[in-house]
């Protein structure tokens, strides 16, 4: 029992990820009963995978809201805030720009849609996309902060958290009672978020076992060139474009963290959600020496207008969609994909398959027939789970490198010479 006890939380979703995806595929190899498909799949993998999901979710707009109200409260220089958000900006939509450009040189080179000759020629018309920078700014401020309170829109949430943040760390003496609320708000949540993560091997491995018990192998194979392209590209990002910055900018040890960070990353693929992740990945960082005051802003704020993951998928897709139509996408048609893929990141939240819906938007705005995106969307759940558990990974490197800037990470726990206070 003590053996079991000393496995990590992040070894623990590793076997329940592992356990479900074995289970998953004897399922729907060998197994095609209705007691089976019916009772264990549709019910109790179902029921078990989601309830966990939901309990994440639960979590996040509670934990974000009164995290983000304490850590502005806590930043005492006002101007420090504006730093940290300016930076975070900057570097997230900077990766996720370099994210969607990777993705199309890589596509460009593999021709993942060549030779499916689509019915007739689409001509490319530019579309004018309904996505500009000003409608996305425009949804970020929140006309009734109870309502994107109720509703979960995650940007006006973080952008009134700041406010009531820098009004709490201005009004200091005044509002001490209700910066005590928001404390104490903040420990309740983050000790809510340990129990509910004692769940995660259970809910990772009915998840897996759900998804691969439905979908199996043999959806990845008709399109394995766009899928390995689309691999490709966010193990590129992941594995060369992330550490090279993180050494780049900080001179820390990719591997350390990546030793900390896979239990996040897993959790990622699992639930291919990034805003259910939220907690975990905050827990994570907080055990790698970054200071809560700059997380509990960043990480909310990548969940939602940071998803590289997402980007490179849109990449490869658009490329695969011209190469399948015979259509061949200028330098103007290029940076169009580009611009739209970012606002399309920013201007979605980090639940499941919204970078299959954002695509729709990446693709009218060259021109190119949506129906293309019919051929992809079967596959499109596995490749989610792969995306997101790149997105998450960007929004924590960013994270990283930003509060590294700001001297607000102790090396001596990320390097693992001490333990971080009241990790698990
Ligand atoms: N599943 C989304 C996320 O949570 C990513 C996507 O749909 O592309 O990040």
């Amino acid at each position: 029992l003590d053996r079991l006890k000393s496995i990590s939380l992040g070894n623990w979703i590793l076997i329940g990820m592992v356990l479900g995806l074995i289970t998953g595929v004897i399922l729907n190899l060998y197994v095609h009963s209705q007691f089976i498909d019916i009772i264990l799949i549709d019910n109790v993998f179902y029921l078990g995978g989601n309830i966990f999901i939901k309990l994440m979710k639960m979590l996040v707009v509670p934990l974000v809201f009164c995290s983000i109200v304490v850590g502005v409260a806590s930043i005492s220089d006002i101007r420090k805030i504006g730093t940290i958000g300016g930076r975070t900006i900057l570097i997230y939509l900077i990766t996720t720009a370099l994210a969607v450009s990777i993705a199309l040189l890589i596509a460009s080179f593999i021709h993942p849609g060549a030779g499916l000759h689509m019915a007739g020629l689409a001509t490319a018309s530019n579309v004018s996309t309904n996505v500009t920078i000003t409608n996305t700014i425009l949804g970020m401020v929140p006309d009734n902060p109870i309502n994107s309170l109720a509703n979960g829109d995650m940007l006006p949430v973080i952008i009134f958290g700041v406010l009531v943040g820098i009004i709490l760390a201005k009004l200091k003496e005044e509002t001490e009672t209700i910066n005590k609320v928001f404390e104490e708000g903040n420990t309740i949540m983050m000790e809510m978020t340990s129990i509910v993560m004692k769940f995660a091997p259970i809910g990772v491995f009915c998840l897996m076992a759900k998804t691969f018990a439905t979908l199996g192998f043999d959806g990845l194979m008709p399109l394995s060139k766009y899928v390995i392209c689309v691999l490709i590209g966010l193990a590129v990002q992941a594995f060369i474009v992330y550490p090279s910055l993180m050494v780049i900018f900080t001179r820390l040890n990719p591997i350390k963290f990546f030793k900390k960070f896979y239990s996040v990353m897993l959790f990622a693929f699992s639930s291919s959600t990034s805003n259910a992740t939220i907690p975990l990945n905050l827990e994570k960082l907080s055990e790698l020496g970054v200071s809560r005051e700059v997380s509990s802003f960043t990480i909310p704020l990548g969940a939602t207008i940071n998803m590289d993951g997402t980007a490179i998928m849109q990449g490869v897709a658009v490329m695969f969609a011209a190469q399948a139509y015979g259509m061949d996408l200028g330098a103007s048609a290029l940076l169009t994909v580009i611009f739209t893929a970012v606002m399309a990141s920013i201007g979605t939240a980090g639940v499941p398959s919204v970078g299959l819906i954002t695509l729709n938007m990446v693709f009218t705005s060259i021109g190119l027939p949506v129906d293309a995106i019919g051929i992809i969307m079967g596959i499109d759940h596995i490749l989610d789970m792969f995306r997101t558990a790149v997105n998450v990974t960007g929004d924590a490197i960013c994270t990283i490198i930003v509060s590294f800037k700001n001297k607000s990470i102790d090396l001596d726990v990320f390097n693992g010479k001490k333990q971080a206070e009241g990790s698990s």
